[in-house]
């Protein structure tokens, strides 16, 4: 064995990358591959292509979740595993959990090329429904394998057409037979690495190539349905209204104005709204959105939410409307595993990198992995700290320096034999 460190083909990654990017491609450069649609059965079958090319098994579960395994001299090791998810926002980016699945790849595509021999098995893992775009809850695959919820609410989930994940899972061909979470008798992986882009600005502004990620932000997820009631526009004195939309408008600003109250790691973001009858000369009756809370402290995230139940109920009496919240996502901040984030800060060093400690503010699927065994995340820059968007881009040199990375630590972690 060498004593410099493995890297990982860069341009082979890029061009992986890029070739993905093409499922659900948009004109403004980014992609629209939603959870369990054509494209993402599309995408799957691509990627699952590419890992059986490397001689990879491959083992998909009931939500979904697919394992690449790559054999290890001793298959009684549990697999050190990588991955993310290729599902996308609406308005997505190349790199958003594609890129972690796709580094994965590319570590394996390495071993075979320099044909070494792990002691443990080595896994790519793409989870079902990371993103919670098309059907809540969010990080669903992962979230199953982890017990966060049971198989059947996920299974159950529907979109805005109705459409129930189970359905979709059958549509695709992707309604796996293995057991999905660990309590159900899923293997449990030995350690799981996950590479993504860091969706802020933070390592961009510090001129930081990587970021050794020690946790992430604790989230909830709120469905808010205001009951008014519909009016003529016209006739109706502004003291006998019953309007969904103005009470609604409260708690908007509220949800702004709560996690401003909270920094500096409060957020607070109202992403989706409709309108009945969303009529311009009729005062709504009916107003539904979604708020998404997050905090770096548990009891915090707490406060937050008293906040804003506290605020509904003044509103609701204000506006003479009735005021439903449920919260339909719920997770603790995560801590990453001392041990794992240590190999990242070692195989950045080893590389001539000192990585930058870092808390993530968007959810990752390692956040559940984290519930079953020891895991922890690489992040590399994205430009302007911009995700969620078709402009989201990465470099070329990050996205090959964070694989190689992920490589090393997970090298260090899954023993290697002869090659
Ligand atoms: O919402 C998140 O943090 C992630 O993109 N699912
Ligand atoms: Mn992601
Ligand atoms: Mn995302």
């Amino acid at each position: 064995m060498t004593t410099q460190p493995l890297r990982v083909n860069s341009a082979r990654l890029n061009q992986s990358l890029m070739t993905l990017a093409q499922l659900g491609a948009t004109a403004k450069g980014g992609v629209c591959r939603l959870a369990l649609t054509d494209l993402d059965r599309q995408a799957r079958d691509l990627v699952v292509g590419w890992a059986k090319a490397e001689g990879c098994t491959i083992r998909i579960d009931q939500i979904g979740n697919i394992f690449m395994r790559r054999a290890g001299s001793d298959p009684t090791r549990a697999a050190v595993a990588t991955g993310s998810h290729i599902d996308t926002q609406p308005t997505g980016g190349k790199f958003d959990g594609n890129y972690g699945v796709l580094a994965g790849i590319e570590v394996i595509r390495r071993l075979n090329e320099l044909n070494i021999e792990t002691v443990a098995p080595i896994e790519v893992c793409i989870w079902t429904n990371e993103e919670g775009s098309r059907f809540v809850p969010v990080m669903m695959g992962s979230g199953v394998y982890a017990g966060a919820f049971t198989l059947d609410h996920a299974r159950a989930a529907r979109d805005r057409d109705g459409i129930s994940v189970s359905a979709a899972l059958t549509a695709i061909g992707y309604n796996g037979a293995t057991p999905a979470s660990v309590a159900e008798g899923a293997p449990r992986l030995g350690a799981y690495f996950e590479a993504h882009i860091e969706q802020g600005p933070v390592l961009e502004a510090a001129e930081r190539p990587l970021g050794a990620v020690t946790g992430a932000l604790g989230q909830r997820w709120y469905d808010i349905t205001i009951t008014g009631m519909e009016a003529h526009a016209g006739p109706t004195p502004m003291s006998l209204r019953k309007d969904a939309m103005q009470a609604a408008a409260q708690l908007v600003t509220a949800t702004r104005s709560i996690a401003l109250d909270y920094q500096p790691h409060g957020r607070g973001t109202v992403g989706s709204m409709d309108v009945f009858p969303n009529s311009r000369n009729v005062i709504p009756g009916g107003v539904r959105f979604t708020v998404d809370f997050r905090h770096a402290d548990d009891a915090t995230l707490l406060a937050m939410d008293a906040a804003l139940r506290a605020r509904a109920a003044a509103v609701a009496s204000d506006f003479n409307c009735n005021i439903d919240i449920q919260q339909v996502v719920y997770f603790a901040p995560t801590h990453f595993d001392a041990g794992l984030v240590q190999s990242i800060r070692d195989a950045s060093q080893a590389l001539g990198f000192e990585a930058m400690d870092i808390v993530s503010g968007a959810g990752h699927d390692a956040v559940y992995a984290a519930r079953t065994c020891p895991a922890a995340m690489i992040f590399i820059p994205c430009k302007d700290g911009i995700s969620h968007n078709e402009i989201e881009d990465a470099r070329e040199e990050d996205l090959g320096l964070g694989a190689d990375v992920l490589f090393g630590a997970m090298i260090a972690r899954a023993g290697a034999g002869a090659s």
